[in-house]
């Protein structure tokens, strides 16, 4: 994304000693959790390997559009080459045309997603047995990048809610923690410090039990491509895009709030919520505006990204300059 303009990042700008220090003591925490998690239950019996999915291929048994139909825009969708070759994926590159290709062979089965934390019945979710598990459905959510441009994508997913009520946050759980696996046999610029990898995000634990936030598998009817974030990205329409952390291999809960990738890189000018807000700028660009991919002309930036009647009282009380 966005720490510059898109095209002129200079990598020493961005890691500073302290936040990475804060980084290690969270990874440490996690590393912690993850073995505690090592012992629970493994979903993987759900699934046969001869029905596992391959990347790009067309997702059966999804709820009907129509069924969904409350929670999707009827704006005209982006077309798929822009969906999938103007991405945004910074393990593979900082050139939004270039992840598409340099992602082409990136594995992404076998995959599990452990979910622990603060949770009654931690878990760790094969990622064909979960697409199984809760009904796919389309969503047509818009995307806005905090950069300015933004899409219409009818994504295919499911509540994250879904996942949640089953690990059983325990009462004390305030917060999710996402992270993304880094892996530099895969990914060209794990090995650089553009950022503080693994790429990590959080929400907090009403937000992301939200019935707009999704966790896609798809897009177009299809599993989705490496460079969208496959096998399992998060998807939450009200903020910014940076937030849809891609490729999740832990979901964790927490009682404090967990560290977010570029609110670390910059909290001036990334905070921890990020909701979609034209009343308030980026420090170095205007947020009125956007760039709708594939139209001419600037559309206005709408509050809560036009969601704003379904999450507004997630912030009531909460000074939204304050709190970006
Ligand atoms: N792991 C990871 N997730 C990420 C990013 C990233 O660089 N790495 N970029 C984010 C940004 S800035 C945006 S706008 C969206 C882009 O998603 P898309 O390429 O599917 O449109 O992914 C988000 N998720
Ligand atoms: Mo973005």
């Amino acid at each position: 994304m966005l720490i510059k303009k898109p095209e002129d990042i200079k990598s020493s700008e961005i890691t500073d000693k302290e936040v990475f220090l804060s980084r290690r003591l969270f990874m440490r925490g996690a590393a912690l959790a993850a073995t505690a998690v090592g012992t629970a239950w493994v979903y993987r019996q759900f699934a046969s390997p001869s029905q596992d999915s391959k990347i790009g291929e067309k997702i059966t048994g999804v709820r009907s559009a129509a069924e969904s139909a409350s929670q999707s825009t009827s704006e005209a969708k982006t077309a798929l080459q822009d969906i999938t070759h103007y991405n945004n994926f910074y393990e593979f590159s900082t050139d939004k045309r270039a992840v598409a290709s340099l992602a082409k062979n990136f594995v992404t089965r076998p995959w599990t997603i452990a979910v622990g934390g603060l949770v009654h019945k931690p878990g760790t979710f094969d990622i064909d047995a979960l697409r199984r598990l809760y009904t796919p459905e389309e969503r047509v959510y818009r995307h806005r990048c905090v950069e300015g441009w933004s899409m219409v994508i009818p994504w295919i997913g499911f509540p994250l809610a879904r996942i949640l009520d089953q690990v059983q946050p325990m009462s004390n759980a305030r917060f999710v923690a996402f992270e993304t696996l880094a892996d530099a046999n895969q990914m060209p610029n794990i090995g650089t410090k553009i950022l503080d990898w693994p790429y990590v995000e959080g929400l907090r634990l009403d937000e992301a039990m939200h019935p707009l936030t999704i966790l896609s598998v798809g897009l177009y009817g299809e599993t989705l491509l490496p460079q969208n974030g496959a096998p399992l990205r998060l998807v939450v329409p009200w903020k910014y895009g940076f937030k849809g952390i891609k490729s999740i291999i832990k979901i964790h809960l927490l009682e404090t709030m967990p560290p977010a990738t570029w609110n670390l890189a910059n909290s001036s000018e990334y905070g921890f919520y990020s909701n979609v807000n034209p009343n308030v700028d980026h420090p170095r660009w205007s947020q009125r505006t956007e760039q709708r991919i594939g139209e001419s002309g600037k559309r206005e930036t709408l509050l809560f990204n036009g969601y704003a009647d379904q999450v507004a009282s997630l912030y009531s009380g909460m000074d939204l300059k304050v709190n970006f």
